[in-house]
């Protein structure tokens, strides 16, 4: 069956951005109208690249937008229940800076992708932030363990060959100052964050491209719900440089971003869903050691 792209529809689409609809969560509403991915995306890009312009994210929402555009997602949809947009961490991207002021930090932004959303960002720690990350990591590193999606506890992995630990949230003034910053730069509650994680990859280890968001399929994951809800986006901060390797890859789009101390990349999933192209992998190190900082952002509260 051919689904026509009509021009009320790509209006429609303008209107959710407007309010404030991420680009994946208008795509959500879609797909569950009935609209085949293909023949959204490609409406959706038309429509919001004519309208954007250069805008990499939507601006900043207020609840009133979303419940508007959450109204206007159950009119525009063709018999199907749709599930109403809701807010996510964002960037605020809008007018394309060059760089964001977190009030204590201006972080520079160097590569904005819309698909999977992504940015490259400069200058989020400095030096000697990421020092003291390292410094305190340190003593506490074990072999990385990966949640058990079958049970939801916790297992060794092959596929992740890294050490890590987690740091609890807010256990330090350094804890407290970067993730003060971090909710700044993601309009997102500290409190729905994890607790900050830090991995060692020495020469050879590496981190077997996945997604961060728990699958909706297997027998675990309600179990991991309960702690706050879905990871809905990642903060990968690169505490030090590798000699060689190590980059953060997403296949998907063909994409590697090199590890430079203090810089970051943000993702976001706006649901547990492949088309949000957030397939990403740590690249085996090849000379020297990595050092990262993660920070995963859940939709509610993170319960302890
Ligand atoms: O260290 C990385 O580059 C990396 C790659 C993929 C980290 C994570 N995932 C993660 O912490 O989720
Ligand atoms: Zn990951």
């Amino acid at each position: 069956m051919t689904q026509t792209v009509t021009p009320e529809l790509k209006t429609w689409i303008v209107e959710q951005a407007r309010a404030g609809c991420t680009p994946e969560s208008v795509l959500q509403a879609m797909r569950r109208a009935g609209w085949e991915e293909s023949v959204a995306l490609d409406a959706m890009e038309e429509a919001l690249q004519a309208y954007l312009g250069t805008r990499a994210a939507p601006a900043p929402r207020d609840a009133a937008a979303v419940a508007a555009a959450a109204r206007t997602v159950a009119r525009a949809a063709q018999g199907g229940s749709p599930t109403p947009a809701v807010p996510r961490p964002y960037l605020d991207l809008a007018g394309a800076p060059r760089a964001l002021d977190l009030g204590d930090r201006i972080v520079t932004v160097h590569v904005a992708l819309r698909r999977p959303r992504l940015a490259v960002l400069g200058n989020l720690l400095s030096a000697e932030e990421c020092d003291a990350l390292i410094q305190a990591a340190a003593p506490r590193l074990k072999r990385s363990r990966t949640v058990q999606t079958q049970t939801g506890g916790e297992e060794l992995n092959a596929d992740r060959t890294s050490d890590g630990m987690f740091f609890r949230r807010g256990e330090s003034p350094l804890i407290q100052r970067i993730e003060a910053r971090l909710a700044r730069l993601v309009h997102w509650p500290v409190e729905n964050g994890e607790g900050l994680q830090v991995l060692r990859y020495g020469p050879g280890a590496q981190y077997k491209p996945h997604y961060d968001y728990f699958d909706p399929a297997a027998p675990g994951t309600p179990r991991i719900l309960e702690r706050g809800g879905q990871r809905v986006a990642t903060l990968v901060m690169y505490l030090n440089e590798p000699v060689r390797g190590g980059g953060t890859v997403f296949p998907d789009v063909g994409l590697e971003v090199m590890p430079q101390r203090g810089h970051a990349v943000f993702f976001a999933y706006d649901e547990p869903h492949p088309s949000t192209h957030t397939l990403h992998g740590g690249a085996p190190v090849l000379e020297g050691e990595k050092w990262v900082a993660t920070k995963w952002l859940r939709e509610r509260e993170f319960t302890v």
